[in-house]
């Protein structure tokens, strides 16, 4: 039953994590990158081929613009992989300085909207259920803007897109704390992504980036009422010590990552119906790209298995007898259990080497696509 649920995992890669990345101050550049959006998929495919649970990525535009997007659909195809969330981008153009969709310029909003509608064709073009929307929009300084007109704007366009999806599309909409805003950031916590999307209707619902938090939220809180109320579209996953490290998911707080998957499951999030999207959004700015990305799935698979061992019967007895210590060893038993072993055999089952980490690194692909790519193109950050 445990080996059939890990079996049909999904966790969604970010086309932008096979890039090179950096922070403000420098962007390494790695050997064998991709040149662009058809190599991402192709390494992409790897992630895929190694762990099994990885079939979709994510593409973020107009870092993966292309000619033809039905065209990049089906080249994805061909290797093994679908396209998944359309991630807009409102955040990189001179214009977006004082915002995009919230921006006093009614153009510059025309502008900021006319490419999250244009996101919805590349929906269209390439099979993709889900738009993720998010906006670095916000203010540094008080006074600088109204923070109401602010959230009327916001509300407008919102509308305006949530109009445009059609029947089987749906919009996740991605809170952040603050960055690149310091003052006030326009979408900047669960609860005001939940007012917009309940205003809107079912087709939206919030997506949870473990890194958009103040420290010391508790997150699976946030995991555990979002779903109750049918709005926890998916995660961003990634981890953090300090800010928004786009760290390697699991790296820096695994127990953390088991909590969120403990809530998950007991939330129904787990089951298909559900809907709810695992994606990771990582930057891998000097550990290698595919490798980080395997590593990463690996840390969500353990994390999930980890929490489906939890004996979820004897923590409703112990819950009910008030019994404090013992619901609480029910639930570090499961923690405290090595998985990979079972991993392992869940890979063997399904004709996947039980070590996807070693087997990558003997396929050969690496040295392959270092001789073959030469002049690799940044994530995007540096584009
Ligand atoms: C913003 O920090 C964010 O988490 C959004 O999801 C962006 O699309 C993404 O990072 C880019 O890596
Ligand atoms: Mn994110
Ligand atoms: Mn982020």
């Amino acid at each position: 039953m445990i080996k059939d649920l890990l079996r049909r995992q999904r966790i969604e890669t970010p086309s932008w994590a096979f890039g090179d990345s950096g922070t403000r101050f420098k962007v390494f550049a790695q050997a064998g990158v991709p040149r662009d959006p058809y190599e991402k998929l192709a390494d992409a495919a790897q992630v895929h081929r190694f762990t099994g649970v990885a079939p979709t990525v994510a593409l973020h535009i107009p870092w993966d613009r292309v000619a033809d997007y039905a065209d990049l659909a089906s080249r994805a195809a061909e290797l093994g992989v679908g396209i998944g969330a359309i991630n807009s981008n409102v955040f990189q153009d001179d214009a977006y300085m004082l915002g995009s969709v919230t921006n006093p310029d009614p153009k510059v909003r025309a502008r900021a909207l006319d490419h999250l509608l244009e996101c919805v064709d590349i929906m269209d073009a390439t099979g993709s259920a889900t738009l993720k929307l998010w906006f670095s929009d916000g203010t540094n300084y008080p006074g600088q803007d109204d923070i109401r007109s602010r959230q009327d704007r916001l509300a407008q366009a919102l509308e305006r897109v949530y109009a445009r999806l059609g029947a089987h599309q749906r919009f996740l909409l991605e809170y952040k704390l603050f960055e690149p805003a310091f003052y006030v950031s326009d979408v900047p916590d669960w609860g005001t992504a939940y007012a917009h999307c309940l205003r809107l209707g079912d087709k939206a619902q919030v997506v949870v980036d473990t890194g958009h938090h103040a420290p010391g939220t508790n997150i699976e809180f946030i995991v555990a009422f979002l779903l109750r109320e049918g709005k926890l579209g998916g995660f961003d996953f990634n981890s953090r010590f300090y800010a928004d490290d786009d760290l390697m998911v699991g790296a820096a707080d695994p127990f953390q990552l088991f909590r969120i998957m403990f809530e998950v499951i007991g939330g129904g999030g787990y089951d298909a119906e559900a809907n709810v999207a695992f994606m990771l959004d990582q930057c891998h700015n000097i550990e290698p790209k595919i490798a980080g990305q395997i590593r990463s799935v690996m840390n969500v698979q353990e994390a999930t298995a980890k929490a489906l061992l939890v004996d979820r019967a004897a923590l409703a007895v112990a819950q009910a007898a008030g019994d404090v210590l013992g619901a609480n060893a029910v639930v570090m038993d499961a923690y405290n259990t090595d998985v990979r072993p079972l991993l392992g055999q869940v890979r063997t089952e399904m004709g996947l080497d039980p070590d996807p980490m070693a087997a990558y690194a003997r396929s050969g692909y690496f040295e392959r696509v270092r001789d073959e790519r030469v002049g690799g193109a940044p994530a995007g950050w540096g584009a």
